[in-house]
């Protein structure tokens, strides 16, 4: 937990109870500050803080309420608390604003995007951990921020940042700040595209001398936004997961290239980074290594990092390799966009699919479907699946759930004498079987290592 001195004898209110507004709470207190904390459904409020019901009492002096990122204070309606705080002039504070105040002599790392973030952010981590240097990753990853533990002085915090978590921050600084890239998400919530790229570039804000940014320009707001950038006193460097002319770090031909000072040399073969196949990792890869050189890690600490990267649950792990097959959880992938950075990883697929359906289905997936030698279906959308890949010859059956489709895709899997990938990348949300995609994907992990290996001698499996 973060200790924050400069709360001592104030009075908060924490609005929102989950995991960062409870984690707050419990800063707050333990740092001597009085605090009034609220939330619909959660009864209990942590050791020292006071319940108090912020729509039906009247409210003391507050020096700020601590808001929760998941909770509407601008679009599509302000919660009414949000308005009532607006017209008392009590400021919304964001945790990681609390966080960064209270460790001046730390450094803070910023990661946003619309994808990519976690990987980033969690790669960016071990590299400073494999190089020893001490350094967590948290925020809208694994802890929220004054869960985080004390680091010692020069210790760095990579913080992965949603847009909701960007669009409360007032006054955190980042030294260095990845931004990866930008697609419609979360419009409702930003009052549309230009609400939330506004929100994203917060991530620029108050910048000294010497300060990075870190841009990817794989999209077409890349550019822009390096100008965004450029225009708050940031030193720009432009990042690729492809070739990219001007790039500071990019890939060619497989190879992760420094060009920083006009001559490109090599960091890391990255067909030797097993947890970060495809382009989109190729990016992730690129700005991690962009903000390792800046924060000062040498070229060979990073190619050592970048190889051990374990990779996040869920996000293309792999799971286990059995005779010539390699099964990959990619739970994560709930939409087609996402799948598609999976597919066109692999040559040989037995697909597992489908979950409750997204608008727009798997058409846009047909450039990858030669890859699949079958799909084993599941789930509301088996059906719509079923039809698409029927009329493109994919051969496709529906297994109902997971773990069945799992048990006939592994046959399948080990009876071909190439290599291939059973490959979980839904293309769907899990809500329709699953209460979220990490439980359909701890499920599939579960059920992969419990498999058996099919014995040669009996043909038995
Ligand atoms: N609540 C009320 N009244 C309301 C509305 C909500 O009392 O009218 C309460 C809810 O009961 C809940 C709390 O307010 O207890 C809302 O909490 P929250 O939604 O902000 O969630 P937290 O548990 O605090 O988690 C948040 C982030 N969640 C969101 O931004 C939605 C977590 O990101 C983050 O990991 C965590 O803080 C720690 O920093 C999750 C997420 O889904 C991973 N993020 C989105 C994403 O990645 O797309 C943005
Ligand atoms: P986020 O935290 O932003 O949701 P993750 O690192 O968890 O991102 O990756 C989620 C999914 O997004 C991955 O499974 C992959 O399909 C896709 N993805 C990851 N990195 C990128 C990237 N740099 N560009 C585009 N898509 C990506």
């Amino acid at each position: 937990m973060i200790a924050l001195p400069h709360a001592k004898g104030k009075t908060y209110g924490v609005f929102g109870l989950g995991r960062s507004g409870n984690a707050a709470a419990a800063a707050l207190a333990a740092s001597g500050a009085r605090v009034l904390a609220w939330d619909d459904r959660i009864e209990a409020v942590p050791d020292g803080c006071e319940r108090f019901d912020f729509l039906n009492e009247d409210w003391p002096l507050l020096d700020g309420i601590v808001w929760s990122p998941g909770i509407p204070f601008l679009h599509p309606t302000p919660h009414p608390v949000a308005v009532h705080a607006r017209r008392v002039g009590c400021p919304l504070v964001a945790d990681i604003d609390l966080l960064v105040a209270a460790r001046p002599d730390a450094v803070f790392v910023g990661v946003t995007g619309t994808n990519g973030k976690s990987t980033t952010t969690a790669l960016l981590a071990h590299l400073l951990d494999t190089a020893g240097r001490e350094a967590v990753a948290g925020g809208n990853i694994g802890a929220a921020a004054l869960e985080l533990p004390e680091l010692g002085e020069g210790g760095t915090y990579v913080i992965e940042l949603s847009s909701y978590q960007l669009e409360l921050c007032q006054t955190a600084a980042f030294s260095v700040g990845i931004w990866l890239n930008l697609t419609a998400d979360h419009l409702d919530r930003h009052g549309g595209l230009h609400g939330y790229a506004a929100a994203k570039s917060r991530l620029w804000s108050h910048a000294k001398p010497g300060d990075i940014a870190i841009v990817g320009m794989s999209g077409s707001s890349g550019r822009n936004e390096a100008d965004r950038a450029r225009a708050a006193g940031r030193t720009v460097l432009p990042i690729a997961g492809s070739a990219y002319p001007g790039a500071a770090l990019a890939t060619e031909d497989g190879l992760l290239l420094d060009s920083r000072n006009g001559r490109p040399t090599v960091i890391v073969d990255l067909g030797s980074c097993r947890s970060l196949p495809g382009e989109h990792n190729a990016e992730n890869a690129a700005a991690a290594t962009a903000a390792a050189l800046s924060l000062g890690l040498t070229a060979d600490e990073i190619a050592e990092g970048l190889k051990s990267f374990p990779g996040l649950a869920h996000r293309q792990e792999r799971v286990r390799q059995i005779g010539k097959a390699t099964y990959v959880n990619d739970s994560k992938a709930t939409n087609a966009e996402s799948t598609a950075k999976a597919l066109v990883c692999y040559d040989n697929i037995y697909w597992i699919a489908g979950g409750l359906a997204k608008a727009g289905g798997i058409g846009p997936l047909a450039p990858y479907f030669s890859r699949i030698r079958h799909a084993f279906l599941v789930g509301d959308a088996a059906a719509g699946f079923g039809e698409t890949l029927t009329e493109s010859g994919i051969p496709a059956s529906n297994d109902g759930d997971v773990l069945t489709a799992l048990t006939q895709a592994h046959a399948a899997a080990q009876r071909d004498p190439q290599d291939s990938v059973v490959l979980l990348s839904p293309a769907c949300a899990s809500f329709d079987q699953w209460p979220s995609f990490e439980a359909r994907g701890d499920a599939f992990r579960d059920a992969v290592l419990s498999l058996e290996i099919p014995d040669p001698q009996s043909g038995r499996r």
